[in-house]
């Protein structure tokens, strides 16, 4: 990726051409020239009431005769151009007076050696629009793909064509050539203004992170993502989406820290399970440790076992797997819980390995004096009169007892 945007700036220096060429802003109405086919008539004009850049625009007005649907009725203006070689595209903005499906909008090229080619743009819509052009969607006379390369191009023309006898007229403004040195398929003016737009919605996503506001930071993290993607940065792209799911995981260990403090038992382990899966998927170790204790915990109030790590579960779905830091990376984190949370589970429910342990006719089980000081253990140890590692130590010694 790195190298790709190397090569791109580089190219960039050696053309060192203008990007966007400003073929023409249409603030004055010279360096065209009125053309019409035969009983077609012809009026430009500069527009002032009308522009979407600047001061002014060009007015196109067409009329077309009868008979047009039995050959070419076009009429329009044409310049001679040069000096497109590095340019891959046309940009401008057109008004039509009124939607029209018998006429169209259409860019004229000759290209050297009697070439040309055409590239129709249907005039369905109203008001000022934006239309980017490839070079590369220009077809010949008689539909057929042409090749041609940039530098040749000798001329442009803007036309209005009709198989129908009217009166069509349309406002052009901003006539732009642009390049694409990357080769991909956009601009890179709209990479640029991407890139600054993805950059502007990572410093958002970044603030609602860091106050907590995990929701929203998902939904810029996520918005981030596709921008980045847009503008051909697969790098950050998939770092956005890893923080995305960073802000799904924290949301699900949040509801689970809420459910415990509510004493929603129930609740809160299945929500600490579904954030242990995120965090095994996101390779966050250290979470994983956090709930597993907080699972441990609530095992040890509601004498119910958690279910073991995602890996003793199997793998999860393919899709949800991260792109990042290949198989090998997450099959060690898949090993690396399965050591430290299947032996911490291992440890935890060894004895009272049966998942209803008030089942007293289990043979594994306690006797019914013991079980009653575990009983008794549990509640200290809930009523804060003895610390976590007393409470584990005690409970090992009257384990071992049995
Ligand atoms: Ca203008
Ligand atoms: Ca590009």
């Amino acid at each position: 990726m790195r190298v790709a945007w190397l090569l791109c700036l580089c190219a960039l220096m050696a053309q060192s051409l203008p990007d966007p060429l400003v073929l023409d802003s249409f603030e004055s109405q010279e360096g065209w020239d009125q053309v019409a086919a035969e009983g077609c008539s012809i009026r430009l004009t500069l527009d002032r009431m009308n522009s979407r850049e600047g001061q002014a625009s060009i007015r196109i007005e067409a009329q077309f005769p009868e008979g047009c649907e039995e050959g070419r009725c076009y009429a329009g203006m044409t310049r001679r151009v040069s000096g497109f070689e590095g340019y891959h595209f046309f940009r401008f903005w057109i008004k039509p007076d009124a939607a029209a499906s018998n006429a169209v909008f259409a860019i004229h090229l000759a290209i050297s050696g009697g070439r040309e080619g055409f590239c129709l743009v249907p005039l369905d819509q109203t008001g000022w629009h934006l239309v980017t052009v490839s070079f590369t969607d220009f077809e010949s006379d008689k539909k057929e793909t042409i090749s041609f390369s940039p530098g040749d191009i000798e001329a442009v023309s803007l036309l209005l064509a009709s198989n129908k006898a009217m009166k069509t007229v349309i406002n052009v403004d901003e006539l732009l050539v642009l390049q694409d040195s990357n080769g991909n398929g956009i601009p890179d003016k709209d990479e640029t203004n991407m890139l600054e737009a993805a950059r502007n919605s990572e410093q958002m996503a970044d603030r609602y992170y860091e106050n907590e506001d995990y929701e929203k930071a998902r939904k810029y993290y996520e918005e981030t993502r596709s921008l980045y993607q847009k503008a051909g940065n697969a790098e950050k792209a998939q770092e956005m989406d890893k923080n995305a799911k960073q802000c799904v995981a924290l949301l699900e260990y949040e509801q689970a820290e809420e459910s415990y403090a509510q004493e929603d038992y129930a609740s809160a382990m299945e929500a600490y399970e579904r954030a242990r899966r995120e965090f095994v998927l996101l390779g966050d170790l250290d979470m994983v440790g956090i709930i597993e204790e907080r699972l441990g915990e609530l095992s040890a109030l509601t004498g119910k076992p958690t279910s073991p790590p995602p890996a003793r579960t199997g793998l999860p779905p393919a899709s949800e797997r991260p792109r990042s830091g290949g198989a090998g990376g997450l099959f060690l984190v898949l090993l690396l819980v399965a050591v430290v949370g299947g032996g911490v589970y291992m440890w935890k429910f060894r004895k009272p390995a049966q998942p209803e342990p008030e089942k007293e006719t289990e043979p594994a089980l306690p006797s019914e004096g013991k079980a009653e000081e575990i009983r008794k253990l549990k509640a200290r140890f809930v009523y804060g009169e003895i610390t976590r590692k007393d409470y584990e130590k005690k409970l090992r010694e009257l384990e071992g007892e049995s």
